[in-house]
């Protein structure tokens, strides 16, 4: 049956801008009525000059399940058969982790994909709701693109959608409305399918024979599922292995936030006498990975050093090397010395995993990773959280040794990058942006300037140039690099949805086989930093909310 389209007259709203990932605000500004559906047809406006008929099209929606993500599941649905796609491939109950999208666009040749989430940002009516689009290479839109989205959300005047698709999204199949076909498909099937392609399962499974025992913790969020079917369906990890393996539309009121903070309770378990051997925790979309060992946190930029150095050895997939290796550029350095040591190409790209893309897709580079917990590789182009985790057990099941081991064995070979991003949040917008404005004024008269026990050498707001679509980012970050090698960056978060977030990451590498404190080692950048940009002054704030 033909179904009945209908044009819904709309005016645009204030602020449609995608941040570093997507469109995030209140999860109520979501639910006011026209405002995810504007969104959605300025997506399929924009994305409809390059790509034509839709009727040739297969598009991808899944969500991380949190409050709202049903409703706005079918409200997309009801879009995209008026908008004449020809197929949609709708991950059961809406729930398909980030990653998982990426790589069902990628197996099964689809335009793109819708993906409904706020990633670490905590869920529910009164906190926070976003919506993505990816694109064919199964990334996040370019700025290019989300730059029209944008621009289309600021002139729409019309939306269309059909009265109610009803397609009944929990249960498995295929059903045609007019020209489309609607398929809910399986949410881990092909991920899972990728992931027994790229890791050696067997070694995997002889490390949990021999006793090994870990901790997921899923943070009541999208991972706990293909946790649950990946690590003890079949890898043989003792059940129990996942916790808070159920998917809740308000995380169960905890930031799905995977760092020392927000995962306090796994942080615990692993401090314990007779606790696991090996915790990770994800965040609410699946893409970010905590790593911790028994008694000790790995760091972001140590463990995407780690993976680099350990990739060709520990994981099939990279058993001929790897083209290159890149990290966004607050993120720390430890990885830049593991892809010289290896004559391996290396890029340093603005903050957000959009900037991958192309690398990625020019087969530049393999594998990459940012100091917000988000390692990846060119399995799919999104960061991947359970993939980071299969990479560590990887790595533990080639070298039979402890978490600890194998990084205390890499800053013995390769010295450590003491690291730390201080997040200053819900900070007043316009203080924040004076605070900014106020350090690029300086940056043109600090070089030479002593700093926290070194002296600057260069200061700049670092721009970036994309080597294969010559694409420029311009204002990625205010950053000091000193001359013992140290660095200091500010940029303002893209990702929160009240006031401003400002962060402030501080780098020191020391050849010291990391021995030292890394409070003690970073203290004195810290200082300073706070003092140049009269923190206290112009924001009234002192203290981090979260240290990672
Ligand atoms: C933050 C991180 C960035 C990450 C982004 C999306 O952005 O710093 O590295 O790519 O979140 O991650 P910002 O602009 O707030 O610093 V996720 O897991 O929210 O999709
Ligand atoms: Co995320």
């Amino acid at each position: 049956m033909k179904p009945e389209i209908i044009k819904v007259p709309t005016k645009p709203f204030e602020g449609q801008r995608p941040g570093t990932s997507g469109l995030r605000k209140k999860t109520r500004v979501f639910m006011q009525p026209d405002y995810l559906e504007n969104m959605v047809q300025s997506v399929f406006n924009v994305i409809r000059e390059t790509a034509g008929d839709f009727g040739q099209h297969m598009l991808v929606i899944g969500g991380d399940g949190r409050y709202y993500n049903r409703e706005a599941i079918k409200i997309i649905i009801n879009m995209a058969v008026a908008n004449g796609f020809g197929k949609l491939l709708v991950a059961r109950g809406g729930l398909m982790s980030t990653p998982a999208v990426s790589a069902v666009i990628r197996c099964r040749g689809a335009l793109g994909g819708l993906i409904l989430s706020a990633s670490h940002n905590a869920g529910g009516i009164d906190e926070d709701f976003g919506i993505k689009y990816n694109i064919h290479n199964g990334g996040p839109a370019p700025e290019s693109v989300t730059e029209a989205i944008y621009e289309q959300s600021q002139k729409i005047t019309e939306y269309i959608t059909i009265s109610d698709a009803n397609v009944d999204i929990d249960r498995e199949g295929s059903t045609r409305i007019g020209q489309t076909q609607i398929d809910v498909i399986n949410s881990l099937k092909d991920y899972c399918e990728l992931m027994e392609e790229l890791f050696d399962f067997e070694s995997i499974r002889r490390l949990f024979a021999s006793g090994f025992r870990m901790t997921f913790d899923a943070m009541h969020a999208i991972t706990g599922p293909y946790a649950h079917h990946l690590l003890e369906e079949r890898l043989g990890a003792a059940q129990g292995t996942v916790v808070k393996g159920i998917p809740l539309p308000d995380f169960g009121g905890h930031h799905p936030d995977p760092n020392l903070v927000y995962a306090a309770d796994l942080v615990a378990r692993l401090a314990d006498d007779n606790g696991p051997d090996f915790g990770a925790a994800c965040d609410g979309d699946g893409d970010r990975n905590l790593i911790l060992g028994r008694r000790f946190f790995v760091s972001p930029g140590d463990s995407l050093a780690l993976i680099a150095e350990h990739a060709k050895d520990a994981i099939p997939a990279f058993r001929d090397g790897l083209a290159g290796v890149a990290r966004s550029m607050p993120t720390s350095t430890a990885a830049d010395r593991v892809a010289q040591e290896l004559g391996i190409r290396f890029y340093e790209t603005p903050t957000g995993w959009k900037f991958f893309g192309s690398l990625l897709d020019a087969g530049l580079c393999t594998i990459c990773g940012e100091e917000s917990f988000g390692t990846g590789s060119n399995h799919v182009r999104e960061k991947d959280g359970v993939w980071a985790v299969l990479a560590w057990l990887s790595i533990l099941a080639r070298t039979g040794k402890s978490v600890e081991q194998v990084v205390r064995e890499h800053w013995r070979h390769f010295g450590r990058s003491y690291y730390q991003r201080h997040d200053f949040e819900g900070i007043d917008t316009d203080a924040a942006g004076k605070m900014i404005e106020a350090l690029r004024e300086k940056i043109p008269s600090l070089a030479g300037s002593n700093f926290g026990g070194s002296q600057i050498k260069t200061a700049d707001e670092f721009s970036y140039t994309d080597p294969v679509d010559g694409s420029t980012a311009t204002r990625q970050g205010i950053r000091l690099l000193l001359s013992d090698g140290s660095r200091v960056v500010v940029r303002l978060s893209g990702t929160g949805t009240s006031g401003a977030t400002m962060r402030l990451y501080v780098e020191r590498y020391i050849n010291d086989a990391g021995v030292s404190d890394v409070n003690e080692v970073l203290a004195p950048l810290l200082t300073e930093a706070k003092q140049l940009l009269r923190l206290r002054e112009l924001t009234g704030r002192d203290k981090p909310n979260v240290i990672t």
